[in-house]
């Protein structure tokens, strides 16, 4: 049998550092990672041990030698993409004049929603840095009255689908070591936001260390800790893979999946539409872009040269491909990513079978660490490398792809930014809310009075049919109202004055 070489759970630690466990992490080139053992007591023995033996020691290694080589940039892929030439591909629009068949397109999503086919991943491991949140960002207030959370308005729209359809749609939620135990006891608390328990699966992210950008050293953030972040939303391909979680999508009758973020309040992962179009082209892979205005938008672009279709991440992407433009104005990139995709069940445990298919993708970033003299501090600018892998890097690997451009004021609000931010803030977000909100009455015909903040209840309203059901054709909303749908749980229609 193999021996843990951080094994240490019952005896007393020893008073010198395991000589296995300093064998395997000076293998992977970490040599200082007990140079504080000596003023640890038992407890804070058994967390560095016990942290260090979670860590893959081979992966480590790899990424040591890529901080100490420099080698930040991941190697040319073996293929004929080229940015300079390359160009948007095809998109299909969900939105506008020239949207193409929309009904029938969204028929094959309503069926598949009714069939139960359709599953979907929510990634929610993100540590929310530039939000400067401390918690899980779904723990955040969006609702503009309501004080809905992320969570509230993202699993309450899979409620008023389940409602809709007849069936539910089995949601996987990605997690990290920052958010998970938050995140666990929210939903135990909030009654799983009306989902049914079975019907959620909670799974958490790997985590890889951050590495000191000039020596390689893995960074320790205390004397008995070292520093850690979640491998990216490209991570849940192998976690949800190592719980089986494709199998229990499986064995609902899952056959698609569809992926969004937490920040993204407004996102359609399930719109009829999106599904539909994944659907009729067969895809293995479909994204959902917006059109980007402007070259400094933080959203990956999708481009296609050579036959090789990817995303390129904003980090990555040249400030003069950002900016080049076709004859007609338009940027020559302009499909930006809104990270809503929709896979097949069957490509995504192809793709986990493959070590190779995501690759760690390098960013320098400020990370806390010990000085000199073991105090932890701050610094001011980036002394740290992490790495994180990107689930859309999956793209080149799909025999089928498919693009579906939607406006993003039907979809994309991300919370990214602290309040008073000149984008992607609370205030946005909020802002983008009402302004979907009043869009959606004006369709069932309800006016709202100028200035009137009138928000729809994600649980009970998916559109303007379900407003329909419950305020009157003509009517005036003339004071702040959260417009509470029909509802199985509700006796009756109502709407709801004030906030609730
Ligand atoms: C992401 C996309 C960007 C664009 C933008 C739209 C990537 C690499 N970038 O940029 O192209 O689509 O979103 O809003 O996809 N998360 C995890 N685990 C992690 C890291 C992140 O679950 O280890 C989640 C996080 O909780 C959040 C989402 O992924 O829901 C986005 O993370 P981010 O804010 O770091 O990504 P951002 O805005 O730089």
């Amino acid at each position: 049998m193999a021996v843990d070489p951080f094994a240490n759970s019952d005896a007393e630690p020893p008073s010198a550092p395991p000589p296995a466990a300093v064998a395997v992490t000076r293998a992977a080139g970490q040599r200082h990672l007990f140079a504080h053992w000596d003023r640890l007591d038992t407890t804070a023995r058994r967390r560095l041990l016990g942290q260090l033996a979670a860590i893959d020691w081979p992966l480590v290694g790899a990424l040591t030698g890529r901080v100490r080589d420099g080698a930040l940039a991941l190697p040319a892929a073996e293929s004929a993409f080229d940015l300079k030439t390359a160009i948007t591909p095809p998109c299909r629009r969900l939105h506008g004049a020239d949207r193409a068949d929309g009904r029938a397109v969204g028929d094959r999503g309503r069926e598949a929603l009714a069939a139960g086919a359709v599953g979907a991943i929510l990634v929610a491991g993100g540590q929310g840095t530039r939000l400067g949140c401390t918690g899980p960002k779904g723990l955040c207030a969006v609702g503009p009255l309501s004080g809905a959370t992320l969570f509230e308005v993202l699993l309450g729209r899979l409620v008023a689908i389940r409602r809709r359809y007849g069936r539910g749609v089995p949601l996987a939620i990605m997690t990290s070591s920052a958010t998970d135990a938050e995140t666990r006891h929210y939903l135990e608390t909030h009654a799983w936001c009306g989902l049914e328990p079975d019907q959620v699966l909670l799974f958490r992210q790997q985590d890889l260390p951050a590495f000191d950008a000039a020596s390689a050293d893995i960074l320790l953030d205390a004397p008995d800790h070292v520093a850690l972040a979640p491998d990216g939303h490209g991570g849940m391909l192998s976690a949800l893979a190592a719980i089986g979680g494709l199998d229990w999508f499986r064995r609902r009758g899952v056959a698609h999946v569809a992926s969004f973020q937490v920040d993204n309040p407004l996102a359609m992962p399930l719109d009829p539409g999106f599904l539909g179009e994944h659907l009729r082209a067969d895809a293995e892979f479909t994204l959902q872009v917006v059109r980007k205005r402007e070259p400094g938008e933080k959203v990956g672009v999708v481009a296609t040269s050579g036959g090789v279709t990817q995303v390129v991440e904003y980090s990555d992407l040249p400030t003069d491909a950002a900016a080049a433009r076709l004859p007609d104005g338009t940027l020559r990139l302009h499909a930006g990513s809104i990270a809503v995709h929709a896979f097949a069940l069957d490509f995504l445990a192809r793709c986990a079978g493959r070590a190779d298919a995501l690759p760690l993708h390098a960013a320098r970033k400020v990370v806390a660490c010990l000085d000199a003299e073991g105090l932890r501090f701050t610094p001011v600018s980036p002394n740290a490398v992490k790495f994180e892998r990107f689930i859309f890097d999956l793209l080149p690997l799909a025999t089928r792809v498919c693009l579906v451009e939607i406006d993003p004021a039907e979809g994309f609000a991300p919370l990214k930014n602290p309040s008073g931010s000149t984008a992607d803030s609370p205030e946005h977000v909020r802002a983008a809310l009402l302004a979907r909100a009043r869009v959606l009455l004006a369709e069932a015909g309800v006016a709202v009075a100028d200035g009137v903040a009138v928000e729809l209840d994600a649980a009970t309203v998916l559109d303007a049919e379900d407003i329909a059901a419950v305020v009157p054709r003509g009517q005036l909303i003339d004071t702040p109202t959260v417009v509470v749908g029909p509802s199985r749980h509700t006796a009756g229609a109502r709407h709801t004055q004030g906030g609730e």
